[in-house]
């Protein structure tokens, strides 16, 4: 299958090496190593129904940062040599291209305050170049992807659905999530007030999705644009705070590692505000704790929901791998909760 994607984008199989790089839970991804290095990648046609729409949203995007912000490194896909931005398999999955940019690498955790202000400055000037875009005319790629009731709606779903075994295992984890439901109630009121102004936000900000330069360890760009799209400030800087803030990534299983770094969080707030201090209301300043918190538990109803579902949404390693995850987010909200 793979010789065929290589064909189409004009390139000759025998030319490279290909890796998978297995960070995402969703797409299938590869490195592609020759003389000139390439990110290839497979969208998952299950959660991106209608892949066309990232494409669009990317090449409005794309023409209009090249307009304004010139120097801006924005990753474009690379086109076929018949000038598609996607290539089709036989299976009706959609295939994309990237440049490799060398020297750069990711990290899948934040070691210190300079990485978390340089990644939150990073996902921030990316809202803050496009604001003076129409949000209205990029589409949603999933919809309703960071609403917060719906989420909790699509967990008490799964919930009346699952098995008597997996309830049992997940009780404690369960209850937890029921337990936070009044951060639903105070998302609903918030959204409700239309006090939070509708931007362009990436909607996937995990610090693993920011290339750093392996040497000075700047941020080069931001990468993982599927799902680039109208949202809020929220939703962008509360993912940030679930992926900075602890020493360990959502995969740990060791709860007692899982912990809330003061440091790195003032570092993220003052990084995101170097770029979009002068854009947010009133209202939206005092929200990076309530982002926080409110991604952090998104992310907890979304794994067990998957847990509880048996399994159809992520890519897991082992059985129990969404339960855990689900359990390493709850351990993180309850350390975010005390903050507060
Ligand atoms: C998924 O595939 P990846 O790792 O880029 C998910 C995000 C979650 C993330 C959790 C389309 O992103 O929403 O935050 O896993 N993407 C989708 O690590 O569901
Ligand atoms: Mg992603």
């Amino acid at each position: 299958m793979l010789t065929k994607i290589f064909t189409s984008f004009g390139l000759n199989p025998a030319d490279f090496k290909a890796d998978p790089i297995t960070a995402g839970y969703i797409n299938q991804t590869y490195k592609l190593s020759g003389k000139q290095a390439y990110v290839l990648q497979r969208v998952n046609k299950n959660v991106f129904t209608r892949p066309e729409l990232i494409a669009g949203n990317l090449r409005i995007a794309s023409d209009y940062l090249s307009r304004h912000y010139s120097d801006y490194v924005f990753l474009s896909a690379v086109k076929t040599p018949a000038g598609q931005e996607m290539v089709y398999d036989e299976e009706g999955f959609p295939w994309r291209l990237f440049p490799f940019i060398e020297n750069s690498i990711t990290i899948n955790k934040v070691d210190t305050e300079e990485e978390a202000y340089n990644a939150a400055s990073g996902f921030a000037q990316l809202t803050a170049n496009l604001s003076g875009c129409d949000a209205t005319v990029f589409k949603p790629t999933i919809d309703r992807f960071h609403d917060l009731a719906w989420r909790y709606a699509q967990f008490e779903t799964a919930l009346i659905r699952a098995t008597y075994e997996r309830k049992q295992e997940a009780q404690e984890a369960i209850e937890n999530c029921q337990h936070f439901s009044y951060l639903v109630t105070e998302y609903n009121e918030l959204i409700a007030s239309k006090k939070l102004q509708l931007r362009i936000t990436h909607n996937d900000t995990k610090i693993n999705n920011i290339l750093f330069d392996a040497k000075t360890r700047k941020a080069i760009c931001v990468i993982d644009l599927d799902t680039l799209m109208p949202g809020y400030f929220i939703y962008d800087v509360g993912d940030m705070v679930r992926t900075f803030v602890s020493p360990v990534d959502e995969e740990e299983k060791d709860l007692t590692k899982v912990q809330f770094r003061e440091e790195i969080y003032t570092a993220l707030v003052q990084g995101y505000l170097s770029q979009m201090g002068d854009k947010l209301n009133d209202t939206e300043k005092t929200l990076f704790p309530f982002a926080g918190m409110m991604m952090t538990y998104i992310m907890a109803l979304r794994m067990l929901a998957d847990f509880l579902n048996g399994n159809i949404y992520y890519q897991i390693k082992y059985p129990d791998h969404n339960l855990v995850r689900a359990r390493n987010q709850l351990k993180l909200l309850s350390l975010l909760e005390k903050q507060t």
